[in-house]
């Protein structure tokens, strides 16, 4: 049982937060104002339609669009209490905290270890636009060079993003292919073990500060 290791405290935990609030200000944030609205989301779109050299009007681009209003919608939906059309760092947390919990109660009913943490199915498809972002030459791994690349792009220095590669791989062992990505992924948004891979995969090697 999750329980028993401690993982399914429905309160999120100073560490959880800290790494919800990272990749909020880092990753989802893109216009730097503090909130998350349709226009970040608007603008990760763009981005990865650049970096990949999508064109306006190609079914990538189109599909792309389809998917980004589809995570805004379901996130609103999760997220935004309100109704304000915006999602504040308030709402944020108390979303996640309102997802802790719920997976809290399941846990007790369900065995749910072992496969991975559950988690938000708008965040599934955020997931698989953060991997094809950082895979640039689509051949369905991230190397280290394009995870350096991508992640300068968001201000992290290359040697913590080189750091953190070597962490999460296994010192190469393991390849990045979206299945172990994801896996990575979950446990950055809801692990509170501070021993877990999935921490490092923003690029940033500790939340002491
Ligand atoms: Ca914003
Ligand atoms: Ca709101």
């Amino acid at each position: 049982m999750g329980g028993v290791l401690g993982l399914f405290k429905p309160e999120l935990s100073d560490f959880q937060k800290k790494k919800l609030m990272h990749e909020f200000y880092t990753f989802f944030d893109l216009n730097k104002d503090g909130k998350l609205e349709w226009k970040d989301f608007d603008l990760a779109r763009q981005k990865v339609c650049e970096m990949s050299g999508w064109k306006v009007g190609t079914k990538k681009y189109i599909h792309t669009q389809e998917t980004f209003i589809q995570i805004w919608r379901k996130l609103q939906d999760d997220g935004d209490s309100n109704c304000d059309g915006v999602i504040s760092t308030d709402e944020w947390l108390k979303m996640w905290e309102h997802f802790n919990a719920e997976c809290a109660k399941s846990a007790q009913n369900t065995n749910e270890n072992g496969s991975g943490m559950k988690i938000p199915g708008w965040l599934e498809k955020y997931i698989e636009y953060k991997f094809n972002l950082y895979d640039r030459t689509g051949d369905g791994v991230v190397d280290l060079e394009e995870y350096e690349y991508v992640l300068s792009d968001f201000g992290v220095p290359p040697k913590d993003a080189r750091a953190a590669f070597l962490m999460f791989s296994g010192n190469h062992e393991k390849k990045i292919d979206l299945e172990y990505f994801t896996i990575l992924s979950a446990e950055y948004f809801r692990s509170d073990d501070a021993g877990a891979l999935g921490n490092f995969i923003t690029g940033k090697l500790t939340f002491d500060d």
